[in-house]
């Protein structure tokens, strides 16, 4: 071959290599800025693990029927996309603020819900900020929720801690796109309170209303920091309230179980509920967990981090004093909890009334 030739294929060569070179590196750049463009913790964080999942209920198919035409919802995804966003921020780092040099992505967290118990809050407040809860509760319009929640608050005489739970937690019970409704259990009279028996009785009038597959058991005056921390139900029974500012963001101790806790309908019934005769405060959430235990299921958390909440400040209440039988009773639940709970249940309804922001079951839950 001719030098002439040779040269002028080398050069041709080289200049093909820079082509090649220049049109890698505008990729490159392009796909940077495409992920630095991106929400990065929807792009790659909620994708949902089963797109091609898919439920009817009972609801959609009379729906399906009434409108005379096929209709398929997907399963809604595992986790919520509507979870963790405005705290964890991903960013494109340029260096000396030159765009071109922008090659690395990094995220910050930038802090918890807030949640302050000093803000004045009225149920009208309430209604107009979550239009679309009806009949104490939501559920998405457009996948199917496999969670299906009834969460039950023992309750009296705490009128504006119910507010305040209920202005934090229906937003909250939305994001995580659950199929939910609120029962507020209202202790009728002013007898000596039983936080466990309210819970039996809110598990068995929620179960009247609708196939509920979980319950949530929510005392009225926790409030989660991180909308992850899901109000649902696990493999084992979980507990919720892990990391209370109460207790400086740690458990009290490894076995406690109080606060907020969820089981679903099945593993509540294998511990034959919770118990009917704590009366006053204190040691019933000890046998709960005891009656998990001995079923052979083990307690599930969410992280210290996820598990973050605060509980109002609050004095001990009227005719809730502690229960001097606790410690007693805690030694004894592998007996007790064959013949006391779900299964011995007995109470007397005295009002229902099912408003828009919850469900109100006023009850008599007798004496000691
Ligand atoms: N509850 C009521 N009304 C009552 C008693 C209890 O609604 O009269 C419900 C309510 O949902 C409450 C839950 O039962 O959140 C548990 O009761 P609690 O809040 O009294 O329990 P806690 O573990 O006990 O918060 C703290 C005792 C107060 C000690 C004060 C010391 N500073
Ligand atoms: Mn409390």
């Amino acid at each position: 071959m001719p030098a002439t030739s040779t040269g002028s294929f080398t050069l041709l060569h080289r200049f093909c290599a820079l082509v090649v070179l220049l049109t890698f590196v505008h990729i490159s750049v392009s796909l940077v800025f495409y992920v630095c463009s991106t929400d990065v913790s929807t792009a790659f964080l909620s994708i949902p693990k089963n797109p091609n999942r898919t439920v009817a209920t009972e609801q959609l198919r009379s729906a399906e029927d009434h409108l005379g035409k096929e209709l398929e919802l997907q399963q809604c995804p595992d986790t919520s996309p509507l979870l963790g966003r405005g705290r964890e921020v991903c960013v494109c780092v340029c260096p000396l603020t030159v765009e071109l040099m922008c090659v690395y992505v990094t995220c910050v967290s930038v802090g918890p819900l807030t949640v302050e118990f000093g803000v004045e809050v009225t149920l009208q407040q309430v209604k107009e900020k979550n239009p679309d809860v009806m009949e104490g509760g939501w559920r998405p319009s457009d996948c199917v929720s496999v969670q299906r929640v009834a969460i039950l608050i023992p309750f009296r005489h705490r009128d504006e801690h119910l507010k305040l739970w209920l202005h934090y937690m229906h937003p909250i019970l939305q994001r995580q796109q659950l199929d939910y409704r609120v029962y507020i259990i209202n202790q009728a009279g002013e007898r000596r309170f039983n936080r466990a028996k309210l819970l039996n009785v809110g598990f068995t009038e929620a179960l009247k209303d609708y196939d509920y597959n979980c319950f949530v058991f929510s005392d009225v005056d926790i409030i989660p920091l991180d909308d992850r921390n899901i109000y649902g139900c696990f493999d084992q029974p979980r507990h919720l309230s892990v990391s209370m500012d109460k207790f400086r963001f740690r458990l009290p101790y490894k076995q406690y179980f109080g606060g907020v806790s969820s089981l679903s309908k099945e593993q509540f019934l294998k511990i034959n509920g919770f118990p009917n005769n704590y009366w006053g405060w204190g040691g019933e959430d000890d046998d709960i967990y005891n009656r998990c235990v001995f079923k052979g299921m083990t307690i599930s958390r969410p992280s210290a981090q996820i598990g973050r909440c605060r509980m109002i400040k609050h004095k001990r209440d009227a005719k809730n004093d502690a229960n001097p039988r606790r410690h007693s009773q805690i030694t004894h639940t592998r007996e007790t909890m064959e013949t006391d709970g779900i299964n011995s249940l007995t109470y007397k309804v005295v009002d229902i009334k099912k408003l828009q922001l919850f469900t109100n079951i006023t009850v008599d839950v007798g004496q000691p």
